[in-house]
């Protein structure tokens, strides 16, 4: 049985020197609850670094997802400032194990959350939108994982990306939402397709972090999850996303 700490520092090591590691429940069984005292840990490592929590992440809201990975639950991750790529800023592969790509919403809180909220309460807790792309780079070998696995992986995070920030429309249903590789169409999706709304994913962030006291503050950022499936990235590319209603995001990954 590998104990908490040494599961965080091997995975902690493993994105440092993009060197995929055996997925742990190979081994071992282990609950949900010390996955998430996993994730806590590697933040901890994070954040020593000196890297600050920035916001969350949703994993799994989509059903294509779900099943792309054969898990059955969604999942939350946390942001450090480090995974933030700022406008025209590459993307290094080389410090990439597996890069994928996925088309996502995010939001901006304007006020600290302690408590669940139903998604019609949410609305309330956000000031801004935007189009953003997550890039996820599972420390497993193979991409595969339980769901306890990718938990204690901090969901896979690896870098995100947000287009401008817009003011909240009145909804966020039905919205078109296009991602490209170098100009040619690589994925198709609606904002339907995140837990049928994107504020419904918003909501399931704060029943989540409530239960694994993770900090929902003033500022941060919430990925809501992705609409499609995840795309391999094999070589240099621009990615863009383009969500009906909210503009654009791109990089570019060298
Ligand atoms: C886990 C992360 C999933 C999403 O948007 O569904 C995720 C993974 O698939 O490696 O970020
Ligand atoms: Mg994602």
């Amino acid at each position: 049985m590998i104990s908490i700490s040494e599961k965080a520092s091997i995975l902690h090591r493993a994105a440092r020197t993009q060197t995929p590691v055996k997925q742990f429940s190979l081994s071992e069984n282990y609950s949900l609850e010390s996955a998430y005292q996993v994730q806590h840990e590697l933040i901890r490592l994070r954040q020593e670094e000196g890297f600050p929590i920035v916001g969350v992440k949703m994993g799994f809201t989509s059903h294509a997802k779900m099943k792309q990975m054969g898990v059955k639950d969604v999942i939350i991750g946390q942001l450090t400032s480090d995974m933030q790529l700022n406008k025209r800023e590459p993307l290094l592969k080389a410090n990439c194990c597996h890069p994928r790509a996925e088309p996502e919403i995010a939001f901006r809180l304007n006020t600290d959350i302690y408590e669940p909220l139903t998604a019609n309460e949410v609305i309330n807790y956000v000031d801004r939108v935007a189009a953003a792309i997550e890039i996820i780079d599972s420390r497993y070998e193979s991409f595969k994982f339980s769901l306890e696995d990718v938990v204690s992986d901090n969901c896979s995070s690896c870098a995100f990306i947000l287009g401008q920030w817009c003011d909240v429309p009145l909804g966020l249903n039905g919205l078109d939402m296009k991602m490209s590789f170098d100009g040619q169409l690589e994925t198709e999706g609606s904002s339907d397709d995140i837990l049928d709304n994107p504020f419904e994913a918003l909501a399931a962030s704060t029943r989540l972090a409530c239960r694994y006291n993770i900090p929902l503050m003033k500022g941060m950022i919430v990925l809501a999850g992705a609409s499609t499936t995840a795309s391999f990235i094999r070589k240099t590319l621009n990615v863009n996303l383009r969500v009906d209603g909210l503009g654009e995001a791109s990089f570019t990954i060298i």
